[in-house]
C-alpha cells in the first residue's frame, strides 16, 4: 500500500521535513530512576486508566533506546520529535540530574551520528508531583520553576537540539487535567482550568526568553493542539455557540501567543472564573516564536444549549477511529488555512497527526490499511494547506509506536510500529512501510 501526493506537491521534496513522534511519560518507563510524577500518582485512582494500567515500565525505552533509534533510523525520517522527562532531569532541590541528563545526551548524540534532527518538547504533562503537591499549574511560582528547567537542560543539551516546543497542548494539560479532571492531576473547576491555562501559557514565554538566549540557532516554539469546531446548522444560536466553543476550546491558547490577548470571550465569563492576569503577562507570553507545531486528530460538531451555552453532536454516519473520532482530514486543511487568515503565523510544523485502529499481530504482520488511508488523506490535506499560501515546513506522525494511551492506558494504539507489551517486540506495521516509502521516495 502506498502514500501518494500531488505530483508537483513541495512535500515531496527534501526540504520538507518528515519525523514520528513520541513523548517521554508514554515510552520511556524506567519509573524509579526519576521523580514521580502527576501521571504516576493519577494512574493510582481508582478507575482513571481504562485498564488500570500505569506508566512504570510502558515500552521501556530507556533501556531499549539505542534499538529504537535505530528503528527510527530505519524508516529515513528527517527528525524525531520527543520530550524530556523534567523529573528526570531536576533534582527536587532544582539542581540537574546528570544521570538523566547523560540519558538524553547519549540519545540526542547517536540521532545527531544519523543526522536526524532532534525536535525536543519540554513539558508533554509530566508535572513532577513535589511540584503538584504546591499546587502545580495553579500556582503562579510553577511557570517560574519550569522556566529554571528549561534554563538549565538548553543549557546541558548545548547545540545538539534542532527545536525546541515548551509545552505540548496546553489545553490537555489545563482543560483535561485541572478544568474537568479527566487527565492528572484529576481537579475539576472552570476557575481552576482558566488558572492553569494562563499559568502554562505565561510558563511557555518565560521559557522562550530563556531558549531564545541559550539556544539561540534552534527553532524554539510551541505545539498547541486543535480540535476545529463545526456547527450542527445554520442557525444564529448554533453559530453562535460554535463560536464560543472554539474560543473556549481552541482559540484561547493561540491568541494570546499571537495576539497578546485572550478572546473577547475572556470579558463575558463571570468574574470568579476568569485568571488572575498579572500586568505585563500577556508581553511575556506573546514573545516572538520561530515556529508553531499543530497537532490534529478530529472535528467536533456543536449545537447551542440552554444550560451549558453548547454542546457537542455526534456525526454516527462518519467514519472513525478505534477511539471514537471522526476521520474527517478536511477540517486540518481548513484549520490551517483559517488559522493563516486569522493571524500573522511563523512557520508551521505538523506536530501530530495520527489513528487509533484496532490492530493485531498475525504471522508476524500488522496490516493496518485503515491508518494507511488516514495518512493518505491527512498528508493530503496538508498539501493542499500548502498550495493554499500556508507556510508548513514539515510532518510528524503520531506515534512512532504504540504506547500509554494515557486515560485510555495501553487500550488504544496509536503507532506505526507495533509493540507487544509482554515481550517489548516491536513490529513494523503497513502503516510503517506505506511512511518509509513516502520519505525514501522523495529523497
Ligand atoms: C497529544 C498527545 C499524545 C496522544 C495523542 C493521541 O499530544 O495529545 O501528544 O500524547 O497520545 O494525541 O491522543
Amino acid at each position: 500500500m502506498k502514500i501518494q501526493l500531488p505530483k508537483d506537491s513541495v512535500m515531496l521534496s527534501p526540504q520538507f521535513t518528515y519525523g514520528v513522534a513520541t513523548a517521554s511519560f508514554q515510552i520511556e518507563g524506567s519509573a524509579t530512576n526519576r521523580l514521580p510524577n502527576i501521571w504516576d500518582n493519577f494512574c493510582k485512582k481508582p478507575g482513571a486508566i481504562a485498564d488500570q494500567s500505569d506508566g512504570l515500565t510502558a515500552c521501556d525505552h530507556v533501556n531499549l533506546w539505542d534499538k529504537d533509534l535505530d528503528l527510527i533510523n530505519s524508516l529515513n525520517v528527517d527528525a524525531y520529535r520527543l520530550s524530556i522527562s523534567w523529573g528526570r532531569v531536576i533534582n527536587q532541590d532544582g539542581s540537574l540530574n546528570s544521570e538523566g541528563v547523560n540519558f538524553y545526551i547519549k540519545l540526542l548524540d547517536k540521532l545527531k551520528q544519523f543526522n536526524i534532527k532532534a525536535f525536543v518538547t519540554l513539558y508533554h504533562w509530566d508535572l513532577p508531583q513535589h511540584i503538584e503537591d504546591n499546587g502545580g499549574w495553579l500556582n503562579r511560582a510553577t511557570p517560574y520553576l519550569f522556566s529554571d528547567y528549561a534554563d538549565k537542560i538548553s543549557q546541558a543539551f548545548g547545540d545538539r537540539v534542532a527545536s525546541y516546543a515548551t509545552l505540548n497542548e496546553p489545553f490537555c494539560s489545563a482543560y483535561l487535567g485541572y478544568e474537568v479532571g479527566i487527565h492528572a492531576p484529576g481537579i475539576s473547576g472552570a476557575k481552576q482550568g482558566r488558572t492553569a491555562a494562563h499559568h502554562l501559557l505565561l510558563a511557555h514565554g518565560l521559557a522562550m526568553k530563556v531558549l531564545q538566549k541559550n539556544s539561540p540557532n534552534s527553532d524554539n516554539g510551541i505545539v498547541l493542539n486543535f480540535t476545529p469546531c463545526y456547527s450542527h446548522s445554520g442557525s444564529a444560536d448554533d453559530v453562535a455557540a460554535t463560536k464560543h466553543a472554539d474560543d473556549y476550546m481552541n482559540q484561547w491558547y493561540i491568541k494570546p501567543i499571537m495576539d497578546g490577548a485572550y478572546p473577547e470571550l475572556l470579558k463575558s465569563l463571570p468574574e470568579d472564573v476568569r485568571p488572575d492576569i498579572h500586568d505585563g503577562d500577556l508581553d511575556i507570553i506573546s514573545q516572538p516564536i520561530d515556529f508553531l507545531g499543530v497537532n490534529y486528530y478530529t472535528r467536533l460538531i456543536y449545537q447551542a444549549n440552554a444550560q451549558t451555552i453548547f454542546e457537542e453532536v455526534a456525526n454516527d454516519t462518519a467514519l472513525h477511529t478505534d477511539i471514537g473520532w471522526e476521520i474527517y482530514p478536511q477540517g486540518l486543511t481548513e484549520l490551517l488555512t483559517s488559522l493563516n487568515a486569522l493571524y500573522k503565523l511563523p512557520p508551521i510544523y505538523i506536530t501530530e497527526n495520527g489513528a487509533a485502529m484496532a490492530d493485531k499481530l498475525i504471522d508476524g504482520e500488522v496490516k493496518d490499511f485503515g491508518r494507511v488511508d488516514y495518512y493518505q488523506e491527512h498528508l493530503k490535506a496538508v498539501s493542499f494547506a500548502i498550495e493554499q499560501g500556508v507556510d508548513i515546513r514539515g510532518y510528524f506522525a503520531w506515534s512512532l509506536m504504540d504506547n500509554f494511551e494515557w486515560a485510555e492506558g495501553y487500550l488504544k494504539r496509536f503507532g506505526i510500529v507495533y509493540v507487544d507489551y509482554e515481550t517489548q517486540q516491536r513490529t513494523l506495521k503497513t502503516s510503517g512501510m506505506a511512511y518509509k516509502t513516502l520519505i525514501s521516495n522523495r529523497k
